[in-house]
């Protein structure tokens, strides 16, 4: 790190965040020959998989299709232990790559970055560290994250309980013992409901306190089958190059011909139940045409899902207040569990509705909730998810000039060009940013084509010897609108989903990924590049 007042343009490129996103920059960037340089807030690499430690945290894409495609040797040598990766095993997985790539050298860890300021003078960022440090480059990556600032509720009391207090995004490294403790569970997302069970197994007593209930299927999670393993690595960079051109960015699941009104409800039921039993979401959602548009389409699926939960739920009261009924089904992630409505058949779990009585506020010992029903809790274990796709990058302090910020910008929701740029901030390019299909998507095929063009974008640029590049805001406008558009073609606005930044009290309830799907976005992409980066202005 350059003290500040020394040499500005010491780096080409500046590297926020050394999750998935930031080291392929630092592998993709380097290999160009630039000088480059990633600061991480955290102790290690890894981003999401550095800090969701939480017992039970899986992927939710196929161990064979979560990682990095770059490089075939990596591809084929990894050996993934099961279908669905571990956070353990995702995490030494990009420990090795770092490793493996020699990444290391260029990631400056327990950095946060607090400031970012681009001088129109100079064509410079400079970033501006926790501790005062700077550094300046001509380019500057955001690899922040989509879902990397943790958000806790907003809850009076929430400080003053004395008890242990954990979130799920922030789960200590070295673990945590329930045994024996009378244990609390809030937030019922993904995170909650794939730790739930592992945290009941250990607690004396778990008191889950839903305030919405989610759609779960199972994860079929099972050691990885040799055989498959084998034909998947046989095929894997057809594979990758046939993801492009997929909805999600993953290959291998066809897509669905029939509407869910072109079957009767017995080929309907009898399709359902071959996906529940295959496990996992996309080939769930892939039954018919329309789950995503068309309403009573995805109730015929909802149907089917909750009829699962009463069947697998003994007591019929708890059964129905794990019943979703407030979004279609999918238009909120979909979760993946291992056991998760079979653990409510346990004696030591009870399943606590704070929809209809909301926790009224947190006590030295435990919380209380509107009715004055109180609760005595020893630890609680917060899966309230994140402040997401745009709160990592309104934590930092943005600017372009005096009245040109990102918090100003983003008020009323994000507005980039394809989620890669946004108008007024140029030379910063983002990785999986709003508006981009990103997490809609295979998250580390979309941070490798998010970093292919920036790399690519940089490289055009010096090749012409311009040093100035950023979206107009016509184009900016219409890709926004587009986006806008798409979604409210699809059911997803329908779901107070964190999509919509419903889960941050006083955020806009703006639609914030790209649901075009992968291979749209990626042919716009390309048009935008064959047309000489059309809706950028180069200079
Ligand atoms: O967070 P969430 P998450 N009082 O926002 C509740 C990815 N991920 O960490 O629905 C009471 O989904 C909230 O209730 P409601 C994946 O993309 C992937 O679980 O807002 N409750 C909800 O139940 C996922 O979607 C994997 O009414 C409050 C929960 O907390 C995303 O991360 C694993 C509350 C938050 O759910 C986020 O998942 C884990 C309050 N004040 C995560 N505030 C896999 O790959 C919030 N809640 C499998």
């Amino acid at each position: 790190m350059t003290a500040s007042g020394k040499d500005k343009s010491d780096l080409d490129v500046i590297i926020i965040g050394a999750g998935v996103g930031g080291l392929y920059a630092i592998y993709r960037l380097r290999k160009l020959g630039l000088r480059i340089r990633a600061y991480e807030a955290g102790d290690g690499v890894g981003g999401t998989w550095f800090w969701n430690r939480y017992p039970g945290c899986r992927c939710d894409v196929e161990s064979m299709e979560y990682s990095y495609s770059f490089d075939n040797d990596l591809q084929q040598e990894w050996e993934w232990p099961e279908r669905y990766g571990t956070q353990p095993e995702i995490l030494r997985y990009v420990e090795h790559v770092a490793e493996r790539f020699d990444l290391l050298r260029d990631v400056q860890l327990k950095t946060r970055i607090k400031k970012a300021r681009f001088d129109h003078g100079t064509n410079l960022w400079t970033i501006t560290t926790e501790k005062g440090e700077t550094v300046s480059a001509p380019y500057c990556i955001m690899a922040t994250g989509n879902l990397s600032t943790p958000k806790l509720p907003e809850i009076a009391g929430i400080d003053d309980f004395q008890g242990e207090k954990y979130h799920t995004g922030l789960w200590p490294k070295e673990g945590v013992d329930f045994t024996g403790k009378v244990v609390g569970a809030v937030g019922t997302g993904s995170s909650g409901v794939q730790s739930i069970p592992l945290i009941a197994k250990q607690a004396k007593h778990l008191y889950v306190f839903q305030r919405t209930a989610n759609f779960s299927l199972p994860a079929r999670n099972a050691p990885l089958d040799p055989e498959k393993e084998r034909k998947h690595k046989a095929e894997y960079v057809e594979r990758r190059k046939a993801a492009y051109g997929t909805p999600f960015g993953i290959a291998g699941y066809p897509s669905p011909e029939k509407f869910a009104a072109e079957a009767d409800a017995e080929e309907r039921r009898l399709s359902y139940e071959a996906k529940w039993a295959e496990g996992g979401s996309i080939s769930f959602l892939f039954a018919y045409k329309d789950l995503l548009t068309d309403k009573a389409a995805n109730d015929t699926a909802a149907d089917f899902v909750r009829e699962k939960i009463r069947a697998t739920v003994k007591d019929p009261k708890t059964a129905e207040l794990l019943c979703p009924n407030d979004h279609p089904i999918g238009t909120k992630r979909l979760i993946l569990d291992t056991d998760y409505y079979e653990t409510y058949n346990r004696d030591n779990v009870t399943l606590v509705d704070i929809r209809t009585n909301p926790i009224e506020l947190f006590t030295k010992g435990g919380l209380q909730l509107t009715d004055g029903g109180t609760y005595d809790l020893e630890a609680i274990s917060f899966a309230t998810g994140f402040d997401a796709m745009t709160g990592a990058m309104r934590e930092i302090d943005i600017q372009t000039g005096k009245d040109n910020c990102i918090r100003d910008k983003w008020e009323d929701g994000p507005r980039s060009y394809l989620g890669i740029m946004v108008a007024g901030f140029p030379n910063m390019f983002m990785v999986t940013g709003p508006q981009s299909p990103g997490v809609k998507s295979q998250m580390i095929l979309s941070c490798e084509w998010h970093v292919d063009f920036a790399a690519n974008a940089i490289m055009h640029m010096r090749g012409k010897g311009l040093t100035r590049i950023g979206p107009d805001v016509k184009a900016e406008d219409d890709w926004v609108t587009h986006n806008n558009e798409v979604a409210d073609s699809t059911l997803y606005p329908l779901a107070n989903s964190w999509y919509m930044g419903a889960n941050v009290p006083g955020k806009p309830r703006i639609f914030m990924p790209y649901v075009g799907g992968v291979e749209a976005y990626t042919n716009k992409c390309n048009d935008v590049v064959d047309n000489d980066y059309e809706g950028f202005r180069l200079e």
